[in-house]
C-alpha cells in the first residue's frame, strides 16, 4: 500500500510531460510560435542563442517545448535535444524558397536519427500572411513528405503573428501523444 500511495502521489505531483522540440532554420518563426502557443500574442524576438523552454498545457496534456536556435553553427547540436522527444515541430518560412532544400536535408537527417525513431513530425508552413508564400501543399512537395513512411507526420499552414493555424497544431500534437 505504501508503494501504491507513493506512486499515486508522484503521479499527482509530476503529471506526465511530453517532450517537444521546435526546429527549423533561423528566422523561420520558431520563437514567435513558442510564445504564441503560450501567450496567444506576438512577441518581439531576437535570434535565439542556445534555447528557450516553456511548458504548454492543452486540456490537461502537458508539453515541455524546447525552441532551439537554427543558425547553421547551432544546427550541428540539434541532436543533443533529441533524446525522449515525442514530437518534432519543424518550422518553415514559406517565403524562403532558396533555403527549402537545406530544410529538406535537415528534415531527412533528423528522420534517420535513432533517438527520433518514435517521434511524430509536425511541419508548420509559417508566414502564410506574406505575399508569395508557398502553400502547405507546395511545402509538402518540396520537402518530399509523401516519401516519409517511417514516422507519423502532418503539415499545417500557419501565421505566427496572428496565431492562425496554431490551435489546430496543438490539437494534432495532443492527438499524437494520447494515441501512444
Ligand atoms: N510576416 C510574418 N512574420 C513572421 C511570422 N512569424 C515570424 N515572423 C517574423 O520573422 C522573424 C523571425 O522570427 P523568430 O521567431 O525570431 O524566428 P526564429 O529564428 O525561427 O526563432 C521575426 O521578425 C518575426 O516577427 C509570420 O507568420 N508572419
Ligand atoms: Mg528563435
Amino acid at each position: 500500500w505504501g508503494i501504491l500511495f507513493c506512486a499515486t502521489l508522484t503521479c499527482l505531483t509530476f503529471p506526465t510531460e511530453h517532450k517537444v522540440i521546435i526546429v527549423g532554420l533561423d528566422n523561420a518563426g520558431k520563437t514567435t510560435i513558442l510564445y504564441q502557443f503560450l501567450t496567444k500574442e506576438a512577441v518581439h524576438t531576437s535570434p535565439t542563442i542556445g534555447s528557450n523552454v516553456e511548458q504548454i498545457t492543452v486540456r490537461k496534456t502537458h508539453f515541455l517545448v524546447w525552441d532551439i536556435g537554427g543558425q547553421e553553427s547551432l544546427r550541428a547540436s540539434w541532436y543533443s535535444y533529441y533524446c525522449n522527444t515525442e514530437i518534432v515541430i519543424l518550422v518553415v518560412d514559406s517565403t524562403d524558397r532558396e533555403r527549402l532544400t537545406v530544410t529538406k536535408e535537415e528534415l531527412h537527417r533528423m528522420l534517420a536519427h535513432e533517438d527520433l525513431q518514435n517521434a511524430a513530425i509536425l511541419i508548420l508552413a509559417n508566414k502564410q500572411d506574406m505575399k508569395g508564400s508557398l502553400t502547405a501543399a507546395e511545402i509538402s512537395q518540396c520537402l518530399t513528405l509523401d516519401s516519409i513512411t517511417s514516422h507519423s507526420w502532418h503539415v499545417q499552414a500557419c501565421c505566427a503573428l496572428t496565431g492562425e493555424g496554431l490551435p489546430a497544431s496543438l490539437d494534432w500534437m495532443k492527438s499524437r501523444v494520447v494515441a501512444n
